[in-house]
């Protein structure tokens, strides 16, 4: 099973789109394995965008994400990572496939509405930014076996 790491930016959360996007999730059988509403700390953001520093829209994406509170969420799943970003869509909202959060929801790229990793290194790297390992919680969905079928 693999995990990643999610998060409903502040657009999200003002537009009360938490439920219908994790509905998305659930609907693909995804698993939660952690979650939390928070206010961003600027430190925090920082770090998590430690990749983009330098570039012209470094700024405005910490701004962003410490606009307001934001959705945090750990989901699993089989190729829970590329599962995600292809439920999420592409970056700018008018590239993403229609189905997508943000084809559906969203339209302008600096208002995108949420976060997903995009490989293996950025999910472990972002889960352990975002939450404490006693965060993370270790459940059993009963719908796991028909979904994802049974574990070999
Ligand atoms: P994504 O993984 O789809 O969220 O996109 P990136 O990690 O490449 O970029 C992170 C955020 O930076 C995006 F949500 C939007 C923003 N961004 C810009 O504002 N301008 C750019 O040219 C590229 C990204």
């Amino acid at each position: 099973m693999e995990r990643t790491f999610v998060c409903i930016k502040p657009d999200g959360v003002q537009r009360a789109l938490i439920g219908e996007i994790v509905k998305r999730f659930e609907n693909r059988g995804l698993i939660l394995a952690a979650a939390k509403f928070m206010n961003v700390p600027r430190e925090l953001a920082e770090k998590h965008y430690a990749e983009h520093v330098g570039k012209p829209f470094y700024n405005g994406l910490v701004n962003y994400i410490t606009s307001g509170p934001v959705f945090a969420m750990v989901w699993e799943g089989e190729e829970a990572i590329r599962a995600v970003r292809q439920t999420v869509g592409a970056t700018r909202p008018i590239d993403a496939a229609p189905g997508t959060i943000r084809h559906d929801l969203a339209a302008k790229m600096d208002r995108n509405l949420i976060h997903a990793s995009d490989s293996p290194e950025s999910a472990q790297r972002e889960i352990d930014t975002w939450f404490r390992p006693d965060e993370l919680v270790e459940w059993t969905s009963i719908a796991h076996p028909w979904v994802f079928g049974r574990k070999s």
